[in-house]
C-alpha cells in the first residue's frame, strides 16, 4: 500500500510508537523556531534543561510579535533572546526583519523536513512540503535539546483542489471556503492534506496562506507536496538546492477526503468573532468600514503586497478609513521599496507599519470602539485586535483593498480586471538582520534584565486533589481569552505572577482574585477549551493561581499538551450533561490522585467527586504512559530532570 505525504514526513522522522491513528508517536525535529512573546520562556526552559547547545540541524529566534517598545520590558526580552540564542547555537533574526513565518519560508525552509515551532501558525512550512508543528515552548525546548517530539498519530484528510480559482478570488477565499465547511474543531487530530489538478495552479505563497490557516481549524498541520512550484520559489530564493520533491504515492490511502473545487469559489468573509464565522463578501456588502489592516503571517508575501499596491496605484484611500499596512519581512519591504511599489502604496494614504505582527495580536492599532476593521489576518476572537468593542472581520487583501477604497466592503470584482503579479525569478536576498551564533566553545555572556523573572513550577502531583469550581465557560474559549495579550499585557510574557492577574479576565473579571483567595482549584469548560494560539502562558497563568485540573467537555490539541507540560490535569467530561449540573463555587475531590491518574493511562476514568451531592463524576484522561509519568512527576521539566 502506498503512502501518503503526511506518512511519508513522519516515517522518515519516526523515533517511537506505530503510526496508527490516536495511537502516540514521536518524530525527530530537524528544524525549530522560536518567537518572542513564546521565545522568552522556551529559552528559560531551554537554560532549565542544561544542555549547552542545541542540537537540531536549524533552530531560529525570531524577533516580530513585541515590537512596539513601549517600555524597557520589550527591549530587556530582545537582548535576552539575543544572548540566549547566540551562545547556545542558535540563529538570531532582528527585530524588523519580519515575521517568524514568513521569513523561515523565505530563508529557512526546506521540504521533507520536520519543523517544530513555538507558535500556532508553525503549519506555514507545509506550504512548501514541510511537517511544520505548532507547540509549547517547552516542547520546543526539548526538541532544540535534540529530544523527540510526541504527538498523537493523526488521521489524514486529503483536500482534493480540482479547477482554478477565478479572478479576484484568493488562497484566502480556499482556506475561509474549508472554515466554513469544517469549522474551528474540523481538523482536530487531522492533518489536512492538499492534493489534485488545482495543487499546481497555486504558488508558494498561496499554499502558506492555506496552511497557515489551517491551524484555524484545530489540524495538527496542513501540508502541500513540494513540486516545480516549490523548486522555482526556492530557486528565486537562491536555495534551490533545498529543493526535494515530495508527493503521495498513487495508490495513497487517506482517512477522510473533501473536494473544493477552485474555480466555484467566491470571495468570503469571516464575520465576529470566529474564523468559522463565513458569509460571502457579496452577503453582506455595503458594511461602513472604519479600518483595514493588511499584513499578518497569513498575508504579508511579495505577490500579495504587489497585489495591494498595483490596486492602490494612483487611488486614494476612503476618508473615513484608517488603511495600515505591514509587510510580512524585511525583504518583502526591502523589494516594495526598490519597484517603486511602496510608493503607490504610500501615495494611495496607507500608514506602513514595520515588518512584523502589529495589529494582528493587538500590538498598535486597536480600533475606535465599536469599529468595523476588515483584517487579512486569521483570527478574530473578540479583543484581540485591543479593542473589545470592535467588530473585526476577516477578508483576503484583494478585498481588504476594493474597501479601503469605497469605505465600506466591497467585491473586489468591482475594480475590474484583476493585476496580473508574477512570482518573482529572484527575490531580494540580504540577510544581513540574521546573526548566526557564536562558535562552539565561545564565552557568551547572557543579559537578563529584570523583566525576566521565573515562571512557576509544578510539584509532584499529591494523593488528593481537591478545590472548588473557580469559573464555568462555555464553548470554543480560546487563549486569548485564557491569557490574553495586547499591547499592555505582551511585554509581560516574561513574568507570569504579573500576567496571573489577567488570566480569563476576558470572561469573568473575578477569576484571578477568586482562585487567589481559594488558593486554586479547578476551571470546568464547554467543548474546544484552548483553540488558538500555542502560548504556554494559559497554563502557566492558571498554574501560578493553583488550578490543579480542567475539566472540559473537549480540548484544543497544543493547549492540553500545555496543560499535561505543566502538570495539570486536562479532563474530560464522559457524561456532557456533568457540565451543565456543575454550579460555580461547587468543590470536588479527587482521591487517590496519583492512582487514578495511572489507572487513565490504562483506559480507566478517573472519577471526581462533586461534595455538594456526593456524586462520582467520571471523567476520562486521554494520555499515554508518558504522559502519565509527566502528570505524576508535576510536570515536563521535573520528568525531564529525572533523566527522561
Ligand atoms: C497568535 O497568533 O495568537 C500568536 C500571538 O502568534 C500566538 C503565540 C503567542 O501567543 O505568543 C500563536 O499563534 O501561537
Ligand atoms: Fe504574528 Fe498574527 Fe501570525 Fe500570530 S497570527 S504569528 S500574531 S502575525
Amino acid at each position: 500500500m502506498g503512502l501518503n505525504i503526511t506518512e511519508k514526513l513522519i516515517k522518515n522522522h519516526l523515533v517511537s510508537g506505530e503510526m496508527t491513528a490516536g495511537k502516540e508517536i514521536s518524530i525527530k525535529i530537524d528544524q525549530t523556531l522560536t518567537q518572542d512573546s513564546t521565545g522568552t520562556m522556551a529559552y528559560l526552559q531551554f537554560e532549565a534543561i542544561g544542555i549547552p547547545r542545541v542540537k537540531t540541524e536549524k533552530s531560529v529566534a525570531y524577533i516580530d510579535h513585541n515590537t512596539l517598545q513601549t517600555g524597557f520590558e520589550n527591549a530587556d526580552d530582545h537582548k535576552y533572546i539575543q544572548t540566549v540564542a547566540r551562545k547556545h547555537g542558535v540563529y538570531f533574526s532582528k527585530p524588523g526583519n519580519g515575521i517568524c513565518h514568513q521569513v523561515h519560508l523565505e530563508r529557512f525552509g526546506k521540504p521533507g523536513k520536520t519543523l517544530l515551532g513555538s507558535d500556532s501558525h508553525t503549519p506555514t512550512g507545509g506550504g512548501i512540503g514541510m511537517l511544520a508543528i505548532g507547540a509549547g515552548g517547552l516542547d520546543v525546548a526539548v526538541a532544540m535539546g535534540g529530544g523527540a517530539y510526541y504527538l498523537t498519530m493523526p488521521k489524514v484528510c486529503r483536500v482534493n483542489l480540482t479547477g482554478k480559482l477565478g479572478p479576484w478570488v484568493t488562497a484566502k477565499d480556499v482556506i475561509l471556503e474549508v472554515l466554513r465547511r469544517l469549522s474551528v474543531k474540523g481538523g482536530v487530530g487531522k492533518v489536512m492534506e492538499y492534493a489534485g489538478e488545482g495543487v499546481k495552479t497555486l504558488s508558494v505563497p498561496q499554499r502558506a496562506t492555506i496552511t497557515n490557516m489551517g491551524a484555524e481549524l484545530g489540524a495538527t498541520t496542513s501540508v502541500f507536496p513540494s513540486d516545480d512550484v516549490t523548486r522555482a520559489f526556492l530557486k528565486a530564493q537562491g536555495r534551490e538546492d533545498d529543493w526535494t520533491p515530495l508527493s503521495a504515492d498513487a495508490d495513497a490511502v487517506y482517512d477522510e477526503e473533501v473536494t473544493i473545487a477552485l474555480d466555484e469559489i467566491q470571495p468570503l468573509v469571516a464575520c465576529p468573532h470566529s474564523p468559522d464565522n463565513i458569509k460571502t463578501v457579496h452577503e453582506i456588502e455595503g458594511l461602513a468600514v472604519d479600518q483595514v489592516a493588511i499584513g499578518s503571517c497569513t498575508n504579508s508575501s511579495y505577490t500579495d503586497m504587489m497585489t495591494v499596491a498595483a490596486l492602490l496605484k494612483g487611488k486614494t484611500v476612503d476618508p473615513n478609513v484608517s488603511l495600515v499596512i505591514a509587510p510580512g519581512s524585511k525583504q518583502v519591504m526591502n523589494m516594495l521599496a526598490a519597484n517603486g511599489a511602496l510608493a503607490d502604496i504610500i501615495s494611495a494614504g496607507a500608514r506602513i507599519l514595520e515588518c512584523g505582527c502589529g495589529p494582528c495580536i493587538g500590538m498598535g492599532q486597536a480600533p475606535a470602539t465599536n469599529a468595523v476593521s476588515l483584517r487579512t489576518v486569521n483570527r478574530n476572537f473578540e479583543g484581540r485586535s485591543g479593542t473589545k468593542s470592535a467588530q473585526v472581520y476577516i477578508v483576503s487583501p484583494e478585498t481588504a483593498v476594493a474597501s479601503a477604497l469605497s469605505g465600506k466592503l466591497t467585491d473586489p470584482h468591482t475594480l475590474g480586471d484583476a493585476p496580473l503579479v508574477s512570482m518573482p525569478e529572484h527575490f531580494m536576498v540580504n540577510d544581513n538582520l540574521i546573526l548566526p551564533p557564536a562558535p562552539e566553545g565561545e564565552c557568551v555572556k547572557v543579559v537578563r534584565g529584570p523583566n525576566i523573572q521565573p515562571f512557576p513550577k509544578n510539584t509532584k502531583i499529591p494523593k488528593e486533589l481537591k478545590g472548588g469550581a473557580l469559573i464555568k465557560v462555555g464553548d470554543n474559549i480560546t487563549t486569548d481569552h485564557i491569557m490574553p495579550s495586547n499591547a499592555k499585557l505582551l511585554p509581560f510574557r516574561s513574568n507570569v505572577p504579573y500576567l496571573a492577574d489577567y488570566c480569563l479576565t476576558p470572561c469573568d473579571a473575578e477569576f484571578p482574585a477568586r482562585a487567589k483567595a481559594a488558593g486554586g482549584g479547578f476551571i470546568i469548560a464547554g467543548q474546544n477549551y484552548g483553540q488558538g494560539s500555542s502560548r504556554e502562558h494559559a497554563a502557566l497563568a492558571p498554574l501560578q493561581l493553583g488550578v490543579k485540573a480542567v475539566i472540559a467537555k473537549s480540548f484544543a490539541r497544543i493547549h492540553m499538551a500545555n496543560l499535561i507540560n505543566n502538570g495539570i490535569l486536562p479532563l474530560v467530561f464522559v457524561n456532557e450533561w456533568d457540565y451543565d449540573n456543575i454550579q460555580l463555587g461547587d468543590e470536588f475531590i479527587i482521591k487517590y490522585a496519583a492512582d487514578q491518574v495511572s489507572g487513565a493511562a490504562e483506559g480507566q476514568n478517573v472519577m471526581v467527586t462533586l461534595l455538594r451531592t456526593g456524586e462520582e463524576i467520571p471523567t476520562r484522561l486521554n494520555i499515554s504512559a508518558r504522559q502519565r509519568d509527566i502528570l505524576l512527576a508535576g510536570g515536563l521539566l521535573n520528568y525531564t530532570k529525572e533523566g527522561h
